[in-house]
């Protein structure tokens, strides 16, 4: 089983105006303690996504955990760490078959029919969603609320991340409902390195 810290943060390029301000932002939040950052791109070319990619790549260095959204072939050319699955992505035995067994995988999950069924799979973790109310991803599942994540703790013994409206503010009764990591879009952007250390402490 692997360990993640308790902030998974994610930086969905869509957030920012050009890859200067990815990579500004990149920085920031590993200065603020980030250690395992996932490049989220719903709208770029796949040549666009594994440039921004490389880029992140030479700035976050070799400490921090890089993980790809959806493609498995650009966490491969792009030197990352690991990839993000979606349920309609490749599946995990798919990704598998291109990232091989030393990489990191993740898979999305939204409901107990989803947690049970990729637990049998050879992902590292499993992330729930959405938590709460998120206006970061188009056409988001119901929120299950911290019910939801208490019941995915019931169904797998693998490392738990939730997702979805999760902040500063919240992040703690979602750990206490038995996530590992909390998985942060919009709370890490107005000042994302002051928001990284403020989550550290409270999940501390
Ligand atoms: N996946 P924020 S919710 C990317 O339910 C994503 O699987 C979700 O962004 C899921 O922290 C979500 O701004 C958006 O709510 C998370």
């Amino acid at each position: 089983m692997i360990a993640l810290p308790r902030l998974y943060a994610i930086a969905d390029a869509s957030c920012f105006a050009d890859t200067v301000a990815l990579i500004a932002y990149t920085k920031e939040v590993i200065a603020g303690g980030v250690t395992l950052l996932q490049y989220r791109n719903k709208v770029g070319n796949a040549r666009e996504m594994l440039e921004q990619a490389r880029e992140l790549r030479r700035h976050a260095g070799s400490r921090v955990k890089l993980i790809m959204n959806d493609r498995a072939d650009l966490c491969l050319a792009a030197d990352f760490d690991g990839v993000h699955l979606g349920q309609d992505d490749l599946s995990p035995e798919g990704a598998r078959r291109v990232i091989g067994d030393k990489l990191w995988l993740g898979v999305s999950t939204h409901n107990p029919e989803q947690v049970g069924q990729a637990d049998t799979t050879s992902a590292d973790y499993l992330a729930i969603g959405p938590v709460f109310s998120t206006t970061s991803k188009a056409r988001p599942d119901p929120v299950i609320g911290l019910e939801g994540v208490r019941k995915a703790r019931s169904l797998t013994r693998k490392a738990l991340v939730a997702i979805g409206g999760i902040t500063r503010s919240n992040c703690r009764s979602v750990i206490e409902a038995g996530a590992d990591t909390v998985a942060v879009i919009s709370d890490l952007l107005l000042e994302p390195g002051k928001s990284a250390e403020a989550f550290f402490r409270v999940l501390r």
